[in-house]
């Protein structure tokens, strides 16, 4: 069996992205019965809210299930406290350093795999006992790292023991079978997620990520420290003329309520549209069991298929 497998305790080794506002209960039981690993992203919102979520998502599935924490949000310590009572399976974390943290998740039996974007950071939440760690490509949608998912994979394997599982990129069989080569154990997958028919997204935020093209994300709040990752609009136009000024003021103006602008209320040209690179590829919605199978069932045949190319001289 699989490391990622067993950690997680599912089927497959897939981890669906934590995408704040948008992962809720609805698509983490739903990729949860689809074999997967559901994820609930607790993003910034009140643990009261969180708790209803994983009591939504025990409803919905008998499988593992984990939560996200957004270091950057200003209530963590009380979410580790929920998380804990809970016992939900496994914790995964973005957007920091989750370190301190960690000793009392290994307690209490929890899972926890850092969402991180280098190496260094990588190491250090190792050496703090993680489980296995998400290693995210700056290909991926919201908040991003420095270096590609291809650059960053295999010198992410030499470095560590533990199990990684490759993000930023992935969003077919394709992408699945490429991250296996670079020696990833398993993947997390958001963008193609965004459009799984049991997503709560607004259907115009749907629609704008099947729409997308190669080039239609932009990396933007590079000189905030937090760039993420965005499908271009007006808001994203708005916020790179900002950088030339730099008015980091008028830029969390900006930036204030914009997600769930585009996430509840479907205003895509003034909200935020987190989205990853691979926005160009999702072209189909479809259920969250489905998006799982095919991939898994693509690359199967990549690796068949394509197996001659390095043995047959
Ligand atoms: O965290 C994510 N993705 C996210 S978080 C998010 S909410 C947000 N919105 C606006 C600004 C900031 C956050 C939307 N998407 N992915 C994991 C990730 N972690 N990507 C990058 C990092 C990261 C970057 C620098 C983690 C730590 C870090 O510096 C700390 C260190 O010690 O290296």
């Amino acid at each position: 069996m699989n490391r990622v497998c067993e950690i997680l305790g599912t089927e497959y080794p897939i981890i669906q992205g934590a995408m704040a506002r948008i992962a809720t209960a609805e698509l983490a039981g739903a990729v949860s019965n689809g074999g997967g690993l559901g994820i609930i992203a607790a993003g910034g919102a009140p643990v009261e809210w969180v708790k209803e979520q994983i009591d939504k998502c025990r409803a919905i599935t008998d499988k593992p299930f984990g939560v996200n924490i957004m270091l950057l949000a200003d209530n963590v310590d009380e979410l580790v406290d929920l998380l804990i009572e809970e016992k939900v399976a496994v914790v995964t974390t973005g957007a920091g350093n989750p370190g301190k943290y960690i000793p009392r998740f290994k307690e209490a039996g929890i899972k926890v795999i850092p969402v991180v974007a280098n190496v260094t950071l990588a190491k250090r939440v190792q050496r703090a006992g993680a489980d296995a760690i998400v290693a995210e490509g700056c290909e991926a949608g919201g908040h991003i790292g420095e270096t590609t998912t291809m650059a960053m994979i295999p010198q992410m394997v030499d470095a560590l023991d533990i199990p990684v599982i490759a993000a930023g990129g992935i969003a077919d069989g394709r992408g699945l079978a490429a991250a296996y080569m670079l020696g990833a154990e398993g993947v997390q997958v958001g963008t193609r997620f965004l459009v799984a028919e049991e997503c709560i997204v607004s259907q115009p935020y749907k629609e704008m990520v099947l729409k997308a093209k190669d080039s239609s994300t932009v990396a933007t709040g590079r000189f905030t420290g937090h760039p993420v990752r965005v499908l271009k609009n007006k808001l994203s136009r708005q916020m790179l003329e900002l950088e030339k000024t730099q008015d980091l003021e008028e830029f969390e103006r900006l930036g204030t309520g914009a997600l769930s602008r585009a996430v509840l209320q479907g205003d895509v040209e003034h909200g935020s549209v987190m989205s990853g690179q691979v926005a160009g590829l999702v072209n189909k919605e479809q259920p969250a069991a489905e998006i799982i199978r095919e991939m898994f069932e693509e690359a199967e045949k990549i690796y068949d298929a394509r197996a001659a190319v390095v043995k047959e001289r």
